[in-house]
Parts: structure tokens; C-alpha cells; sequence
């Protein structure tokens, strides 16, 4: 295939068979070394508000699929669904919620997703999932009375990440990129507070990337974590979130 490549450079023929290489590269990488299928991906891309996540995560699912890999886009919250519907009247201050009590719709509005995910990580479809249970902790935790511990009790159990992305930026930087909207949360002293708490949760096993940079840029980097992810996990056990259990 190479050498066909090779020959044709420059012509159609040649991106066609480059595009051959791409995908059957990609299809190797699903079969473990006896020819079986393996799994899919968990990606999670964190950040505070205004880091750029939406748009990251859109473009890697843009690429990744141009290049061959099987990827589905998840979003939480997920607005679609009859608890995401709930979270958004919150949100968008149409409704009042105890704070114990959204901090549970959230976590349900994740666990209502598990079954799809679990399903589709399992046909080798890797998920890139813009926020996850590590904002379910980080923004509940900047409210007073919440601490990380009660806020992550709920979460337990879910589908752990393979790679959790967590994008950065200063409240400065953040500022660069114009107001905040009229959404609960958006506002500088708790988005401070909902970082403070991100850097209390990271681990030396997340990616911590700086996202006051050109999109471009910070496509290419997330760009090749996935692609290493991919091809690391796809015959790794899938573990369960803050706990040692598996799937
Ligand atoms: P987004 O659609 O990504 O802009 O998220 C909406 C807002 O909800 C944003 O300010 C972050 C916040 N948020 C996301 N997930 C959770 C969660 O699990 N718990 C709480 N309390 N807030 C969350």
C-alpha cells in the first residue's frame, strides 16, 4: 500500500490511498493481537467556563472521524433529556433548585447516560465527553456548606476516564474572551473558586494544558492525547470512577 503511494504522490490516486492507510491503521488499532474487537475511548475535556471545551471538543470529533477513528460527541450536561431539561430551567435562572438537590440531577443526568456509553465504548466507538463528574464536584464544592467529599459520593461509580483533559486559563485571559453570559455560575469570584477546587482535584494523570492559546494549536495537542489514548486503553480494562472496580 505504501509503495503504491509512493508512486502515485500528488494525484488523486495517492490521497485516496493515504486515506486507505489512515482508516486501515485506525481498524488495526480496534483488533487486540488474537483479532478480536477492542474498546472504544473515554476522553473527558474539563475546564472552567469560557476555556474553549465546546469548540475543542467539536473539532476533535471533526478530525478524529476525517481520519477514521469511530467517535461520538457527549455533552453534560445533557440538555436533551427530561433531567437535563430541569438543569437548564436552573441554569438559566428560570428555576430554583436546593443545592443538595441539582447537585443529584446532575449526577443523574451522567448516570441516565451510562448505558449508551457503556454500549458504545464497547462496540469501539471512543466517547469525547465535554465536562464530566469533575465538574459535578468542582462547582457544586465552590458553593458554601460543600465540601469535595460529600460532592463526589454521588458520581461513584460511573464509567472512569481513560485521559481527563483539563483545560486552564487565567481569570485575565478568560476576561479577553469577553463577558460572561447570564448563566447561574458565570461570574468571576465563583469561576475562581470552581478553579481553586479543579486544581485541588487534579492528578498527576490528568493533562493539564493551557488553553490561552490559538485554537489551532490546541486542537493539534488535544489532537494527538486522543489519538495516544486510543491506541493506549483500547484492550485496558474500563475501570468505575473513585473506586478500584471494573466494568
Ligand atoms: P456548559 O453547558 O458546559 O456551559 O455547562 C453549564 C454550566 O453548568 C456551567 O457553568 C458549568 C455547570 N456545570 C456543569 N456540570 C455541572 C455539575 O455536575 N454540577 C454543577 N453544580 N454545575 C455543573
Amino acid at each position: 500500500m505504501k509503495s503504491i503511494h509512493r508512486l502515485c504522490r500528488g494525484s488523486a490516486v495517492a490521497k485516496f490511498s493515504g486515506r486507505l492507510l489512515n482508516f486501515s491503521a485506525v481498524i488495526l488499532t480496534r483488533m487486540n493481537a488474537h483479532g478480536t474487537q477492542t474498546r472504544g475511548s473515554l476522553i473527558v475535556i474539563e475546564g472552567c467556563d469560557r476555556s474553549g471545551k465546546t469548540t475543542q471538543c467539536s473539532l476533535l470529533q471533526e478530525n478524529l472521524t476525517s481520519s477514521g477513528y469511530s467517535v461520538k460527541l457527549m455533552k453534560f450536561p445533557d440538555r436533551t433529556t427530561v433531567i437535563g431539561q430541569m438543569i437548564n430551567d436552573y441554569l438559566a435562572c428560570k428555576q430554583d433548585v436546593d443545592d443538595h438537590a441539582v447537585h443529584l440531577l446532575f449526577s443523574a443526568n451522567r448516570w441516565e447516560r451510562v448505558s449508551m456509553m457503556l454500549k458504545l465504548l464497547e462496540q469501539g466507538t471512543s466517547l469525547i465527553v465535554d465536562r464530566y463528574a469533575y465538574s459535578g464536584v468542582c462547582y457544586t464544592a465552590a458553593k458554601r456548606g460543600f465540601d469535595m467529599s460529600w460532592c463526589k459520593q454521588p458520581d461513584i461509580g460511573l464509567p472512569r476516564p481513560d485521559t481527563i483533559v483539563y483545560l486552564t486559563l487565567s481569570s485575565e485571559a478568560a476576561a479577553k474572551r469577553g463577558n460572561y453570559g447570564e448563566e447561574r455560575y458565570e461570574q468571576t469570584d465563583f469561576q475562581k473558586k470552581v478553579a481553586d477546587n479543579f486544581a485541588a482535584l487534579t492528578e498527576d494523570s490528568w493533562k493539564v494544558i493551557d488553553a490561552d492559546k490559538s485554537i489551532e494549536n490546541l486542537q493539534a495537542e488535544l489532537l494527538d492525547i486522543c489519538k495516544e489514548t486510543i491506541k493506549r486503553s483500547s484492550d485496558q480494562p474500563l475501570y468505575k470512577l473513585w473506586t478500584d472496580g471494573t466494568y
